[in-house]
Parts: C-alpha cells; sequence; structure tokens
C-alpha cells in the first residue's frame, strides 16, 4: 500500500504542507524536571479508574529525553511541519512568572526544526492546565482565560520568530464537554452547566491569547478544532432532529462563535435554560479574524432520538471501525469542510491538525510494522481532502496524528495512534509502514515541484 494523491490532485501543489503531531503530556514524560508544575492530566491520572491500566504520562515517550533523535526522525521522513504543544506547566510558575528552564526546552526544539528547515506549528494548550489553576476553578473561572493569554505573551516573546504558526486551543469540545460535561477527561467535573460556562472561558481564552500572540508580531494564528460527521439513523422527524442537534454540539458550538460571533441557537433546545456568563465584547473577542483554522478530523456519527430533546449515538453496522470504536468514513471529512465554506463566509484557510487511527496490534517484525490499515486510512483521506479543495475549500496542510505511539489520554498506553512505533520498555521508535510511505510521497512531491532537499 502507498500513500499517493490521485494525479493532478492540489495535495501535489508544492505549497501544500505536510506534517506529523504530538502533544506535550501524551510524549515528554519528566513531568518533574526542569520546574515543570503539576498539571490536571497529572491529577487525573493518579484517581482510581480514571486512566486504564492506571496509566499516565509519567514517563509517556520520554521525549523529554529523546527530543533531538524523534525532530531527526521528523526530518528523515522528509515532513515539511511539525506539530507539537508547549506545555504551560514547565513555561509558566504559579506566581505568573516565565520559567527558564521550560522556555530552554522549547527553544532547543525549535531550533532543531529549524535546523532541518522543517515548519513549526505550535499549539498553547492541549489540555494541560496547570493545577495550581484548577485549584482556583480552571476553566470555571474567568481569569483562566486570562491566564493563557499571559502564557501566550511569554511563549511567544521568546518562541515566537520560530513558530511557523500558532494555535491557541486544541479541541475546545474535548476540554469543555469531556472534561466538564460528561466528566471522563481531566478535570473530571460532570454538568453539562460547567461544559457551557468552561466552553466560553476556552474560547475567550483563544481571542485573549491571539491578541497576545500577535502583539508580539506572531506570523500566523488560529484555532485547532476537533469535527465529527454525523448522519441521521433514519428520514423520520425525530432522528433528523437529534442528528442536527448533534451538529450543533459536536461542531457548531465551537465553530459558530469563531465564525459567527454568536453561539447556536440549537443549544437551548438541547439545554434549556443554559448559557455560559457572557459579558459585553466576549464575542467580538471570541470572533477576532483567526489567519487559519485547524480542523482535527477522525469519524462520523449514526445518531437518533433519544426520546427526550436530545440526541443518542447509535453507529452503523457493517462499517469498517478502528479500535476505538470509530468508523472509518473519508467522505465525512470531505462533506464537513464543504459544509463549513458553505455555512462560514468568514472561514479562514484550513490546516487539517489531525487525522489518523489507531491500533492495538502494531508489533514491530524483523524491524518492520505491517500497518497497512493506516496507510489506506491516510490514504483515503488524503483523496477526501483533494476533492473538498476542487470544490474550493483552501486547505493548506494536513498533519497526521501522531508521530509517535503515545499516552492516550484514558485509553493510556494501548492504542496506538503513532505513524513510528514506540516499544515503551526501550524506548526504541520504529517507523510504522505508514511513516515509511509518507516519507516516499514526499521524495516524490519533491520530485514533482522540483524541490530538491
Ligand atoms: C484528539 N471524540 O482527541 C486529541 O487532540 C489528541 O490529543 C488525541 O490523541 C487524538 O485526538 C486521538 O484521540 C480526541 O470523542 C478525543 O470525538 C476524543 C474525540 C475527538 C478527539
Amino acid at each position: 500500500d502507498v500513500l499517493s494523491p490521485p494525479p493532478g490532485s492540489p495535495l501535489w501543489l508544492p505549497d501544500f504542507l505536510f506534517g506529523a503531531g504530538t502533544a506535550a503530556y501524551q510524549i515528554e514524560g519528566g513531568v518533574a524536571e526542569g520546574g515543570r508544575v503539576p498539571t490536571i492530566w497529572d491529577t487525573f491520572c493518579a484517581r482510581p479508574g480514571a486512566v486504564r491500566n492506571g496509566e499516565s504520562g509519567v514517563v509517556a515517550c520520554d521525549h523529554y529525553h529523546r527530543w533531538q533523535d524523534d525532530i531527526d526522525l521528523v526530518a528523515s521522513l522528509g515532513l515539511d511541519a511539525y506539530r507539537l504543544s508547549v506545555a504551560w506547566s514547565r513555561v509558566m510558575r504559579p506566581d505568573g512568572s516565565p520559567n527558564a528552564a521550560g522556555l530552554d526546552f522549547y527553544e532547543r526544539i525549535l531550533d532543531r526544526l529549524a535546523h532541518h528547515g522543517i515548519r513549526a506549528f505550535v499549539t498553547l494548550y492541549h489540555w494541560d492546565l496547570p493545577q495550581h489553576l484548577q485549584d482556583r476553578g480552571g476553566w470555571l473561572n474567568r481569569d483562566t482565560a486570562s491566564r493563557l493569554a499571559d502564557f501566550a505573551d511569554v511563549a511567544s516573546r521568546r518562541l515566537g520568530d520560530r513558530v511557523a504558526a500558532w494555535a491557541t486551543v486544541n479541541e475546545p469540545w474535548c476540554a469543555a464537554w469531556l472534561g466538564h460535561g460528561s466528566g471522563v477527561h481531566a478535570p473530571g467535573l460532570a454538568d453539562v452547566r460547567y461544559a457551557v460556562e468552561a466552553m466560553h472561558h476556552l474560547l475567550l481564552g483563544h481571542g485573549l491569547a491571539t491578541a497576545a500572540l500577535r502583539a508580539n508580531g506572531a506570523a500566523q494564528v488560529g484555532l485547532v478544532t476537533n469535527v465529527t460527521a454525523v448522519s441521521a439513523d433514519s428520514q423520520s422527524p425525530e432522528d433528523r432532529q437529534a442528528a442536527r442537534l448533534a451538529g450543533a454540539c459536536w461542531n457548531h458550538w465551537v465553530l459558530d462563535p469563531l465564525l459567527l460571533g454568536t453561539y447556536p441557537e440549537a443549544l437551548q433546545e438541547l439545554w434549556p435554560g443554559v448559557s455560559p456568563s457572557v459579558r459585553d465584547g466576549d464575542m467580538a473577542l471570541i470572533s477576532t479574524p483567526m489567519d487559519y483554522i485547524g480542523i482535527n478530523y477522525y469519524f462520523r456519527a449514526n445518531v437518533r432520538s433519544d426520546g427526550a430533546h436530545g440526541y443518542a449515538d447509535k453507529g452503523l453496522d457493517r462499517v469498517e471501525r478502528t479500535v476505538m470504536g470509530w468508523e472509518v468514513y473519508p467522505a465525512g471529512l470531505r462533506d464537513l469542510l464543504i459544509g463549513f465554506k458553505g455555512r462560514y463566509p468568514a472561514l479562514p484557510p484550513v490546516h487539517i491538525t489531525e487525522n489518523g487511527m489507531a491500533s492495538d496490534d502494531d508489533t514491530v517484525v524483523d524491524g518492520r510494522v505491517d500497518d497497512a490499515q493506516r496507510v489506506r486510512y491516510l490514504q483515503r483521506h488524503l483523496v477526501a481532502i483533494g476533492q473538498a479543495m476542487r470544490a474550493g475549500v483552501d486547505v493548506r496542510g494536513y498533519f497526521a496524528w501522531s508521530l509517535l505511539d503515545n499516552f492516550e489520554w484514558v485509553e493510556g498506553y494501548a492504542k496506538r495512534f503513532g505513524i513510528v512505533h514506540v516499544d515503551y520498555a526501550t524506548q526504541q521508535r520504529t517507523p510504522k509502514d505508514s511513516a515509511l510511505a509518507l516519507k516516499a510521497l514526499m521524495a516524490a512531491r519533491r520530485k514533482v515541484s522540483g524541490r530538491f532537499s
């Protein structure tokens, strides 16, 4: 199996970026080093039953010590770009002053990327809120939004000249809903009212951080959001209504405030009487035009009415699924992108900042990892992106999730999203067939565009 966009696909254009992504808590380890302070994920992982097998990011991929080899690995694949996150807990001290050791760590990484000519896409908040801020209410406290802006200011002052694109927040939906509504992610709170309030403060934090980044001359500023394709289980009015509400919750709850300056009205049908504490000027700040939007896409949900005013994800029979239980549905990405272009006149250029699949049986045999299902998954999504581009959507880049097998949050280490296999006993990295296919694609693109490395 190979990765190769169809001949003539816009993905062959030399300006289109290919990369891979990671996030600090999922790969770094080194949790007590360099002045790092505890985060809500350190706390959550210590809660019995919260994470599979009681696992945590204490060691993870030991990237804190192996960062140089890992960046050299990105270079060896020939990728144009690398997406990482900067840990708030390494960079900011509890008193609000910068932590030099943390900034030094990321500066070395960014310098190494620059040395290889790899563009750095840097996320500020990939879910690892310092615990001391959680102790003061976390995202339920409006003040946390200003603390994110402080972090953005410190990070961009020191690192900004080496960053091609900043993302303020990764997946507000996951942070708000999984963290405060369903409670399956840190900080483990479970109340719709909390989720709605947390979302508002995350988005406000995005707006304030955007201003701080721009004040320091940031090149590109955006936000990364996860989107879900939605189908109705039947054509009944109830199921179609359920699909409408699911789309409002999963996609428009984040995108409408950012791109229209309003929360979707459907949320009032879903959660009657629940609304965030919006102050004058908040929505204008949240809808500050972005330089790009990062879209993370994994799967489609098939929903039916739950009998009340909500929806239930029922799933479809006889479809391909990954070990996450997520349906493989590449056309969903194409249809969502085209739909967003229609719904949002102000849709900025798009980067697909995450796409990929988990497996649980990748093993190294004679130095090779056969992950043919992942190669096909990536290939089919590349085709879908090309189709969306031909339909007029301005997509500028594609990042496979993830560079490395890593700490998959509540799923622990059993679910492997990497294009590179990690043997956690030895910390040995082995590029899977998917990484080699991406490498071959990078080489082929360079030939086509006449750009020789
Ligand atoms: C994203 N959902 O999480 C995160 O950005 C990554 O850190 C993570 O490793 C990756 O996707 C794979 O899970 C998501 O339920 C978690 O829709 C849950 C959902 C979507 C994305």
